[in-house]
């Protein structure tokens, strides 16, 4: 059987690291470890869910969080458990819970007052906002984007790529002329074409797997092709979908298979530009996950994306990289991206969750040519860039990328040991950094791991039919790796 080797981490790595981690435990007061008292959800819990749900549907519903008692990387529930959180609020959570550095950020009065005094950014930006921008978020920005736009979710950062993939299209079509015609005038007040024109953007499905996830607003949802719940009812668009790669792992050994997978994505891709293009409704652009990650963290190759964005060029549509859940750090690399070395820089980049607060990065071509086109009340909040200021200080300040790349490779280490220890289990260890997933071998036997990981103190998330997928805070240290390990390893040996 394949047996992995026990991967070396740079001893700089863990000793600047170790360093460090005493520190960041000592600020923090992080418990050793978990702590399970009740029943999950315990008394409390249920009395909690039983209030909400007599006013909302709340199904949905994991815990109910005490979030004055969580802390790092320790979420605390309202009967005083202490789990271990590598789900972090849907991978929401850059530095854990209640981080010094972010409770202090509004003990100023200027941050106070940037809280208070929200502004109708389109409008009214406040006289330090071009700098802010500047100082933060285009300090991240991928290279080549140097447009960035900011939402308030994801969901609506994607809507927005969308309008001005759309806008960029229809205005190259024009030859570059920026005024109307008025028929377009006219008949877009009806929603008719030419002024709402038949236009398309492409997006993923995985073969047998759940596919993209891009958000739950019309557009965006007329692209997610995870769940039929997420999309039944809805009156949606005629937009293709192609094939995404369908690895199997190890990467190493499958190499021939897996090359196949992308050559039949991207034929399936060129096939649908071609398709939509004879049906009157031209693909305008295409979104994709760098990791399609709610569909079951599905990858493909740094030659599958080169190769994708070379279609879009030849086809003159945008690419648009949704780094809604893969950017901020959690691959080891600012945005997952950087790992494909794309020779050029992708047209938009979506982002939000890590990043606190949602937009997108674009090339200078996707400016609109005309104001008030991607626009909202909000666009999103400048208390939320102050908090990203903060945190984008500590990623550099504690080198919290290189603390990703090296607990990911504890973490996949020791599950690249599980499997091997737990094949009729658990299988497929796969992702970047600390974004990591594994396939359980059944959708019943993924029921039996996470309700053993939360009895044992591990507060975990899946994704797609089979997946469990790894997505803790950017502090989530070697020393967590180690406990993680230890409960799943405790977990899978309780499965009779
Ligand atoms: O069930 C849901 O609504 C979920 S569970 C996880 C997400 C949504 N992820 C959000 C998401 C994403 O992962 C990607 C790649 N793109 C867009 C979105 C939408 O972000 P929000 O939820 O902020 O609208």
């Amino acid at each position: 059987m394949f047996r992995v080797k026990k991967t070396k981490i740079p001893t700089v790595i863990l000793k600047d690291f170790q360093k460090f981690a005493s520190g960041y435990t000592k600020v923090h007061k992080e418990p050793d470890g978990p702590c399970v008292k009740t029943e999950i959800p315990g008394p409390k819990s249920k009395a909690l869910f039983k209030e909400l749900s007599d006013i909302q549907q709340c199904g949905s519903v994991n815990l109910f969080t005490d979030y004055e008692k969580s802390v790092g990387n320790y979420i605390a529930d309202a009967d005083g458990n202490i789990l271990l959180d590598t789900y972090t609020q849907i991978s929401s959570l850059p530095l854990g819970y209640n981080h010094p550095e972010l409770l202090n950020t509004f003990s100023n009065d200027s941050n106070i007052r940037a809280l208070v005094n929200r502004p109708a950014l389109g409008v009214f930006p406040g006289i330090d906002w071009p700098q802010k921008l500047r100082d933060v978020l285009l300090s991240v920005a991928p290279k080549g984007c140097n447009q960035v736009m900011t939402m308030m979710c994801g969901a609506c950062s994607v809507e927005s790529a969308f309008k001005a993939a759309f806008i960029w299209y229809c205005t190259n079509k024009r030859g570059g002329k920026t005024t109307f015609s008025d028929e377009e005038l006219k008949s877009v007040m009806d929603n008719k074409a030419p002024g709402a024109p038949k236009l398309a953007i492409m997006s993923f499905k995985a073969p047998l797997l759940q596919g993209a996830f891009h958000g739950r607003t019309f557009g965006a949802l007329a692209t997610t092709r995870s769940k039929p719940i997420h999309k039944l009812d809805f009156p949606s668009f005629d937009w293709p979908c192609a094939i995404f790669p369908h690895y199997k792992y190890p990467l190493e050994e499958h190499k021939r298979e897996n090359e196949e997978q992308d050559k039949k994505s991207l034929a399936h891709v060129c096939e649908l530009f071609e398709k939509w293009e004879k049906k009157g409704i031209p693909v305008a652009g295409v979104i994709v996950e760098p990791i399609q990650s709610e569909g079951g963290d599905n990858h493909a190759s740094p030659e599958f994306f080169q190769q994708l964005q070379a279609i879009c060029a030849s086809k003159c549509a945008a690419l648009i990289l949704d780094e809604v859940q893969t950017g901020c750090g959690p691959t080891g690399k600012m945005w997952c991206h950087e790992h494909f070395n794309l020779p050029s820089p992708p047209d938009l980049v979506t982002f939000s969750k890590k990043m606190l607060t949602g937009g997108y990065y674009a090339r200078p071509e996707f400016k609109p040519p005309q104001a008030y086109r991607i626009f909202n009340t909000w666009m999103g909040d400048p208390s939320k860039l102050i908090l990203l200021e903060q945190v984008l200080k500590v990623i550099k300040t504690e080198k919290l990328l290189d603390l990703v790349q090296c607990t990911g490779k504890v973490l996949k280490c020791g599950l690249h040991e599980l499997e091997c220890e737990f094949p009729d289990k658990i299988n497929s260890v796969r992702g970047r950094g600390t974004f990591l997933a594994f396939d359980a071998t059944s959708p019943e036997m993924r029921d039996k791991i996470m309700g053993n990981l939360k009895k044992n103190g591990v507060l975990g998330g899946v994704c797609g039919t089979t997946s469990v997928r790894l997505r803790p805070a950017l502090t989530f240290a070697p020393k967590h790796a180690e406990i993680f390990l230890d409960i799943l390893k405790k977990s899978l040996q309780q499965i009779k």
